[in-house]
């Protein structure tokens, strides 16, 4: 296949900025061993130029966010407004999003535990950029190494004087799901229950405490200061499409070797499958989740579509986190969806009617196709939900919508599949 004008077997595996520095056991680089890996020189480029010069890079370098909505970071910085513009004093924030809790991501753990300094320069950089006085780097609560590189890496660029007047932190997060929309990780961070904000105000009119704030995935900060380093042309050249950079994939789910691989942005689930050894179980591909739990299942005849933010949505589905889950002929996609409804439920932060009820009752209506003791009225009752609380904006975030995405696009992938859950259940689960 092809994607950008240029064939896929021109890959060059070994073309790997983000990830390209990290070591096999993960562990962190002091600052003296990073900076001999050429680290802090981006921060030194970045700082002697403009706020709006890093940003202008930024946006010739075409870097989508990579926490899910690929939405333009260039965009999202022009929002933050320049000193004094801002109704009343006191600091501008920039909080960098390590809360990583869907199902199926594994990337920013990497970034995290692996490569601190990588993401330090990327604050230090995207703070100047946006004129934030303050960073905060908010990890997910189970991810205790992640936390720790984070300190000790702050700790030493402090110590050597590389932080400037940039003040920085690191938060570890309340350990919910939904603390990582970014509207309830400020409330968290503000110390109140993590409830989703009515958007707008976007965070960059009215953030944390009130005051211009910036959130960034950590993988989108990882990659600023390659953006920087190897200049906006360079960066979006390493893409096969127009989205620019490399990704950070994963695969998991049934292939023969779960990983991480960064590779061009808009690599093909083909390629990606391969390089895990190809699907387990029979081997032959049934459907996979293009971007981890909350996206809608494709199928074998995406195998050759590029894997980025905009080829994935047109094919109907959403590039997400970037992290596939794969399932083979062998695999039921019912439970894998059941499975999925449970966390979303769990998760639910139970502010509006539909998601609070209505993911349990999906949920349970999952469960019970599973064991076998579904009715028709049941899986009727599944269909109304899918089609009455699928769509997105039907509930006040999108941890919803998100947890719709997989149920409505099996509901018509499988849906003789669901038929065949009704008399005795799982069909796979009576074969093991
Ligand atoms: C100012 C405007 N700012 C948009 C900003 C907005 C946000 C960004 C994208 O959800 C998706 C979600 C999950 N003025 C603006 C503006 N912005 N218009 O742009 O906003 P949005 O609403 O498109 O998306 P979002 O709320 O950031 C992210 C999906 O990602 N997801 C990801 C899950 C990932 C995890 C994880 O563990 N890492 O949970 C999976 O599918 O469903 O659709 O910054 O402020 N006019």
């Amino acid at each position: 296949g092809t994607a950008g004008g240029r064939a896929v077997t021109d890959f060059k595996p070994n073309t790997l900025p983000l990830t390209g520095r990290a070591r096999a056991d993960r562990r962190p680089h002091s600052l003296a061993e990073w900076q001999a890996l050429g680290g802090y020189s981006a921060v030194e480029a970045a700082l002697k130029l403009s706020p709006a010069e890093v940003v202008a890079q930024v946006a010739a370098a075409r870097l989508n966010g990579r926490g899910g909505a690929g939405f333009p970071a260039a965009q999202k910085w022009r929002f933050m407004p320049e000193p004094g513009q801002s109704p009343g004093t006191g600091p501008s924030y920039l909080i960098v999003n390590g809360d990583e809790m869907e199902p199926g991501a594994f990337k920013d753990r990497l970034l995290l535990e692996a490569l601190p300094h990588q993401v330090l320069e990327g604050a230090i950089i995207a703070a100047h950029a946006t004129h934030a006085t303050e960073a905060i780097v908010l990890i997910r609560d189970a991810y205790r190494p992640g936390i720790a590189a984070m300190e000790q890496a702050i700790q030493e660029a402090r110590a050597a004087g590389l932080l400037g007047a940039l003040s920085i932190r690191v938060h570890p997060s309340a350990g919910r799901y939904i603390v990582g929309e970014e509207t309830a990780l400020i409330e968290a961070l503000e110390g109140n229950r993590a409830m989703p904000r009515k958007r707008p105000p976007f965070p960059a009119a009215s953030g944390l405490w009130g005051r211009p704030t910036t959130v960034n995935n950590v993988e989108t900060i990882s990659l600023v200061p390659h953006v920087i380093s190897m200049g906006p042309e360079a960066f979006s050249g390493l893409s096969w499409t127009d989205e620019g950079g490399t990704k950070l994939y994963g695969v998991s789910g049934r292939v023969k070797r779960p990983q991480l691989i960064e590779a061009p942005m808009g690599t093909t689930a083909r390629e990606l499958i391969e390089r895990c050894g190809g699907v387990s179980g029979n081997g032959r591909l049934l459907t996979f989740q293009p971007g981890g739990g909350a996206t809608g299942f494709l199928g074998p005849e995406h195998l050759d579509l590029p894997l980025d933010f905009g080829h994935v949505a047109r094919a109907g589905s959403m590039f997400g986190t970037g992290t596939l889950i794969v399932l083979d002929e062998t695999a039921c996609p019912i439970g894998a969806v059941a499975r999925h409804m449970r966390f979303y439920a769990r998760e639910s932060c139970g502010w509006c009617t539909p998601c609070r009820e209505g993911l349990p009752w999906a949920s349970r209506i999952l469960d019970a196709l599973e064991a076998g003791t579904a009715s028709a009225a049941d899986l009727d009752a599944l269909r109304m939900i899918a089609a009455e609380a699928g769509p997105r904006g039907r509930a006040f975030c999108d941890l919803m919508g998100g947890a719709m995405a997989p149920l409505a696009s099996a509901l018509a992938r499988f849906g003789d599949r669901f038929e065949a859950h009704l008399t005795g259940g799982c069909p796979q689960r009576r074969l093991a």
